[in-house]
């Protein structure tokens, strides 16, 4: 695998991992970290053994927002005409494939924004998690008055943007925005274990299930299932559905070939 400056990259079986690592900045998103996470997220798409894509930051941060040191001096101009910053961010929201972000520690602003872009989040019981921006002259600009507020409901968001306090695991998971917490010695332990799982299914079914529940924040209900009843059908046309199925009822385990 590629060498980077600003995140650390390795696979385990049909798992892609991507640590961010700026630790003297608290992973603050800089254009170079970002750079770098959008090339290893196009390498781990474009990677047929990779099944799922775990992101993750240190046990201090997973990411502690926007590089403020790198943003402050920007105008108006420079933001609008570099369309800072859905280009390489969105890339997470973009995948395919799976995505799980393992936070522990800090994920506030654009750290915040990130983790919302993965499918979901598992939390280490120290995370705290925000959108501090209204606190520097600022709101959020990858997703925080969006995602958030799908996440946890208009109340909570609001009050999170309107006064930029963190709110710890226990809320987080309590709010719906984060799928479990677990004790942060087994973060990567518990992500992995996760990311396993998703990634001994058939590779065409979970991303099938991933577009089918993503569908779900896009449309109204009857056009929702419409699209899930379309995929649904779909999965009849592969050999995996016909292995899944004859494996259940011959009491044996499946053997999923991803076609
Ligand atoms: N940007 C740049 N450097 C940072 C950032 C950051 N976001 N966060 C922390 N650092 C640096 C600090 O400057 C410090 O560096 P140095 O040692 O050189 O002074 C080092 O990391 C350690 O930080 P602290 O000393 O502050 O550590 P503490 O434990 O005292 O505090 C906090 C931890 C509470 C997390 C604190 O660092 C903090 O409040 N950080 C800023 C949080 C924040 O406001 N984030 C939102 C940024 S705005 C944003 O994300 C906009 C999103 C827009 C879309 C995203 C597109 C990129």
């Amino acid at each position: 695998t590629e060498t980077y400056e600003n995140i650390l990259v390795e696979t385990k079986g049909k798992v892609g991992i991507i640590r961010l690592n700026r630790p003297k900045a608290l992973n603050a998103l800089s254009d170079g970290l970002v750079t770098d996470l959008e090339k290893a997220l196009n390498a781990f798409e474009d990677d047929a053994a990779i099944h799922v894509i775990v992101v993750t930051g240190s046990e201090r941060a997973f990411a502690a927002g926007a590089d403020i040191k790198e943003m402050a001096k920007f105008t108006y101009q420079d933001t609008y005409l570099n369309d800072f910053i859905t280009k390489k961010w969105g890339r997470l929201a973009t995948c395919r494939k799976p995505t799980i972000a393992a936070v522990a520690g800090y994920a506030l602003g654009g750290g915040c924004e990130l983790a919302m872009m993965a499918d979901f989040i598992i939390a280490a019981d120290n995370a705290k998690f925000g959108q501090p921006e209204i606190t520097i002259g600022t709101i959020p600009g990858a997703g925080g008055t969006q995602r958030l507020t799908r996440a946890v409901g208009k109340a909570k968001a609001m009050e999170l943007c309107l006064t930029g306090r963190m709110m710890d695991a226990e809320e987080a998971e309590r709010s719906g925005l984060v799928a479990r917490v677990v004790p942060a010695a087994d973060l990567m332990d518990e992500a992995l274990k996760t990311a396993e799982k998703i990634a001994g299914f058939s590779r065409p079914v979970t991303m099938m299930a991933k577009e089918s529940v993503n569908r779900a924040l896009e449309t109204g209900l009857n056009d929702g299932l419409l699209f899930e009843r379309r995929v649904f059908h779909a999965t009849f046309a592969l050999d995996d559905q016909k292995e899944g199925m004859d494996a259940f009822v011959n009491k044996r385990p499946p053997n999923f070939t991803d076609r």
